[in-house]
């Protein structure tokens, strides 16, 4: 039987040598191939960052080492059951931040009155120290009252996943930066990032695509 990870060269040669594999073999070695590189799924502790209060401040540091110096192709926030304890005016702004001086989560006072985005003009002696670059995701409201509860998910676009790659390839890491304002409650907060296939990977489809093109070639009877 050809197993996956003997050398390209090897596979090729065994399915020229018993071309009534040739299906079973390409799907075998194929499929594999075209599974994403990596998957990161990962949620704080605590898992809805402690509460979403008015006077708090939030920075949760994510270990992204795994999509470092690869292509992320997909990335979303995803935030269960958010709801606002009151049906008031209300803002919750979400940052994507290079960094954060504190590994996961780490929550910090916000003295700052009304609806004000913290992460726009931060001071250190209010909140977790974060990274050097920031920029604004989001800002959603949500309705008051637990009957109202959503659930909330945020999909990067294609020029935050280049910068959320550049956030992670210069020191494998990058952060959240959160700023309620006003008072949440929420049912759990989920981060979800892919990457594209290596191209190891690539090469390992084209390859044996190409084994699988040749010997069909040498099974096609010859034409009269
Ligand atoms: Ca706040
Ligand atoms: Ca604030
Ligand atoms: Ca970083």
């Amino acid at each position: 039987m050809v197993r996956h990870g003997r050398p390209v060269t090897l596979l090729v040669e065994a399915i020229l040598r018993k071309p009534l594999w040739i299906i079973g073999a390409a799907a075998l070695l194929c499929l594999p191939g075209l599974a994403p590189a990596g998957i990161l799924r990962i949620s704080p502790d605590p898992p809805d960052l402690g509460g979403l209060d008015h006077s708090t401040l939030q920075t949760w540091r994510i270990d992204a080492q795994g999509l470092a110096y690869n292509t992320i192709t997909s990335a979303t926030l995803t935030i269960k059951d958010i709801y606002n304890w009151a049906d008031e005016p209300n803002r919750l702004f979400i940052h994507l931040l290079d960094s954060a001086q504190h590994a996961g989560v780490a929550v910090g006072p916000d003295r700052e009155e009304g609806i004000v985005d913290y992460y726009l003009n931060p001071d250190p002696s209010l909140g977790p120290p974060y990274g050097p670059a920031n920029i604004l995701l989001d800002a959603p409201s949500f309705a008051g009252g637990y009957e109202n509860r959503v659930d909330y998910v945020y999909r990067f676009t294609p020029e935050q996943l280049a910068i959320l790659q550049a956030f992670i390839d210069n020191d494998g890491q990058f952060a959240f930066g959160f700023d309620p304002d006003c008072h949440y409650s929420n049912g759990g907060i989920t981060f979800e990032a892919a990457t594209a296939p290596e191209p190891a990977s690539m090469l390992l489809v084209g390859t044996c695509l190409l084994a699988a093109a040749m010997a069909l070639r040498r099974r096609r009877p010859p034409r009269q």
